[in-house]
């Protein structure tokens, strides 16, 4: 449940959408892709019937429309359930059960997906197929311009400009166990941009400069008030839910219904302009 003091993210009108039909849905593609590239999120409420596998379907075909899924790990495909699981995966790079947090019904700090991908995909998408009916699951948003705002020039410029350590969680190994990127990145003509997750990415151990940024956002996201709650209203059941992984920073507070239950789709812009 959203705290009382919790500050509620708020959807701008024109990234709200609802589909009576599948193919209303994916008529509407070119609006979603402004409403995604205006203001990162776009949100779509199935209004049709049918079952759950013709909404995850829709998903995959707008995504598809937008740009291209991408794969989870060398063993799973571009679907990823986020539910309770506690038989795991299996890592490729271990050879053993490995368990992603978003298998399990703890809280997940702030971060963005696949942080420890070479490229990590533009955007994310979400089909709400349980939200949690106790009131736990929040799933929160920090937009990356507010964390800019508030931390001092120099600490972006060093979060910008040296190389951090990242380390590939066993669940989604690709192929590399560390590679070495800088956390921000700060294009002329968009939106500033982040990598993040909190146990992956490191500063070196002797360079006290990056030791000191890194801290200094970590102080900035344990704050209790950073960040905005999306409201129960917009994370329900039939929602498609579309975002940009690099704009913002997103978390979720623990899970107190065992059958919540998200299906996700990472994915790559198809435009130069990502
Ligand atoms: O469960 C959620 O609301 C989000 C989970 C998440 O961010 C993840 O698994 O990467
Ligand atoms: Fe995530």
């Amino acid at each position: 449940m959203p705290q009382k003091a919790d500050k509620i993210f708020s959807f701008p009108p024109s990234t709200l959408f609802r589909a009576w039909s599948k193919d209303e849905g994916l008529a509407q593609v070119p609006l979603y892709r402004q409403a995604l590239y205006e203001h990162g999120v776009a949100k779509i409420q199935c209004e049709f019937g049918g079952n759950m596998e013709e909404k995850s379907e829709l998903l995959l075909e707008i995504v598809n429309a937008l740009g291209k899924a991408d794969s989870h790990s060398a063993t799973e495909g571009a679907l990823w359930d986020i539910k309770n699981k506690p038989e795991g995966v299996i890592s490729q790079g271990t050879g053993q059960k490995a368990i992603a947090i978003s298998h399990t019904l703890d809280e997940f700090s702030w971060h963005i997906d696949g942080s420890f991908e070479e490229k990590p995909t533009r955007f994310f998408a979400f089909h709400i197929i349980h939200p949690d009916k106790q009131g736990g699951g929040v799933f929160r948003l920090l937009p990356v311009a507010d964390i800019v705002n508030s931390l001092p020039d120099d600490i972006t410029e060093i979060l910008a400009t040296k190389d951090f350590n990242i380390k590939v969680p066993p669940e989604f190994f690709k192929g590399a166990h560390t590679l070495r990127k800088p956390l921000l990145e700060r294009p002329a003509n968009g939106p500033a941009l982040i990598r993040y997750r909190k146990g992956v990415c490191s500063a070196d151990e002797h360079d006290v400069v990056a030791q000191k940024a890194i801290r200094v956002l970590e102080n900035l996201l344990q704050a209790e008030d950073t960040g905005f709650a999306v409201p129960a209203e917009h994370f329900k059941e039939d929602t498609l839910l579309l975002l940009d992984n690099r704009r913002f920073l997103h978390s979720r507070t623990s899970i107190r219904d065992p059958n919540r239950w998200l299906r996700r789709v990472r994915f790559h812009a198809d435009s130069a302009a990502a």
